[in-house]
């Protein structure tokens, strides 16, 4: 029999309306395990003391990082693809669905989170006027036009990207960017899937048992 796979995530992060719980990137692979029918169980790092350990399997410190069996793999972007390999629900096994599939994942992280998230920085600095709005909404505009065509991004039908790239679209901040009829649609639809729901419902339930007050 197989061992399951394991996801390390934090034993705890800040809750209440401003925390991340929700958003924690583990969820980026608990919702490609659930997509894929694949076993995982979920261990925790301490988010205060991020000793050695960690740092050998992550060497940013972050989460989350994937186990199985003896492979060890950290960044989400790379165990995202790790988990398509194990499941042609996450990823085509033609050429064509397959390069799609790999281009559109490693769009969401370099073309836009890569934007997003340091916008999203310097706006929690108020009154500064933001240098990475033009680009953010640039980016989200052609992102835009793509999604007014299509239902998905690659090889029409749902994969591992449409995962990433509606995780990175869900953040609140980014919703709020601007009007982006197709991309507020895309993102609940994705966001819709009974998949992600379950791979919400357990980080906001991991994190609750770890600090029940809040
Ligand atoms: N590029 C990394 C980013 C990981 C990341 O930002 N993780 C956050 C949690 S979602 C974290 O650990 N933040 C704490 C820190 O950076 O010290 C990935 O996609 O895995």
């Amino acid at each position: 029999m197989t061992e399951p796979l394991t996801i390390w995530t934090y034993d705890w992060v800040p809750g209440g309306k401003s925390g991340p719980r929700g958003f924690v990137r583990d969820l980026r692979l608990r919702w490609a395990c659930e997509e894929a029918g694949l076993d995982y169980d979920v261990r925790s790092v301490s988010f205060h003391h991020r000793g050695a350990e960690h740092f050998a399997r992550q060497p940013f410190g972050q989460v989350p990082f994937l186990e199985d069996g003896d492979i060890n793999v950290f960044e989400s972007g790379a165990c995202l693809l790790y988990l398509a390999r194990k499941s042609e629900t996450l990823m085509p096994r033609d050429r064509k669905g397959e390069a799609e599939t790999l281009e559109w994942t490693i769009a969401a992280l370099n073309s836009i989170e890569m934007v997003t998230v340091p916008w999203w920085f310097i706006g929690l600095s108020k009154g500064a006027e933001n240098p990475l709005e033009g680009w953010v909404l640039q980016r989200l505009t052609h992102l835009e036009a793509v999604l007014a065509e299509r239902e998905w991004l690659a090889a029409g039908r749902f994969t591992v990207a449409d995962l990433l790239m509606a995780d990175v679209l869900r953040v609140p901040k980014v919703k709020a960017a601007g009007d982006f009829p197709a991309l507020k649609s895309y993102v609940e639809r994705i966001c819709a899937r009974p998949a992600f729901k379950r791979a919400h419902d357990g980080q906001m339930a991991h994190f609750a048992q770890a600090d029940p007050q809040s």
